[in-house]
């Protein structure tokens, strides 16, 4: 085989490679991993399970229908003291609940959107927790 083969046939999985490493790339995006959608529980619920530590919530990202009650569950780990707050009483939202080792948080989403979660705690002049990361998203469809 000539060189010029070679390096042609070399150059062809080159390219193969990057064509799959673009289609997985895409793959992965369309799955959205981090996203956690609400199951219905039987009493017509939409129940939610988190975690909060320093300095995040797990999952970060939750996605519920629009007028349907939800259950937030949040188990908080640790003994540095957090909080949710969803603020947006328009949507009904007007949440602002200190944790304990596990809270159980109700409220009703009344408008489509996306709207901030995240912690108000902070330590003396320290940055708050949420500018250390403690934040998510409420998605309502
Ligand atoms: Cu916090």
């Amino acid at each position: 085989m000539s060189d010029a083969n070679m390096e042609e046939i070399r150059m062809n999985r080159l390219i193969a490679v990057i064509v799959l490493l673009l289609l997985s790339g895409r793959l992965f995006a369309a799955e959205d991993s981090d996203s956690y959608t609400a199951t219905v529980n039987a009493q017509g619920e939409q129940e939610i399970f988190m975690e909060a530590e320093s300095y995040s919530y797990t999952p970060d990202r939750i996605v519920v229908r629009v007028g349907v009650p939800v259950v937030l569950n949040v188990k908080k780990k640790g003994i540095i003291p957090h909080d949710i707050i969803i603020d947006d009483p328009a949507s009904g939202l007007d949440i602002k609940e200190s944790l304990s080792s596990s809270t159980v948080i109700r409220f009703t989403p009344r408008e489509k959107g996306e709207f901030p979660l995240y912690c108000g705690k902070s330590l003396l002049f320290f940055k708050t927790h949420r500018e250390k990361g403690m934040h998510g998203v409420l998605v309502v469809k």
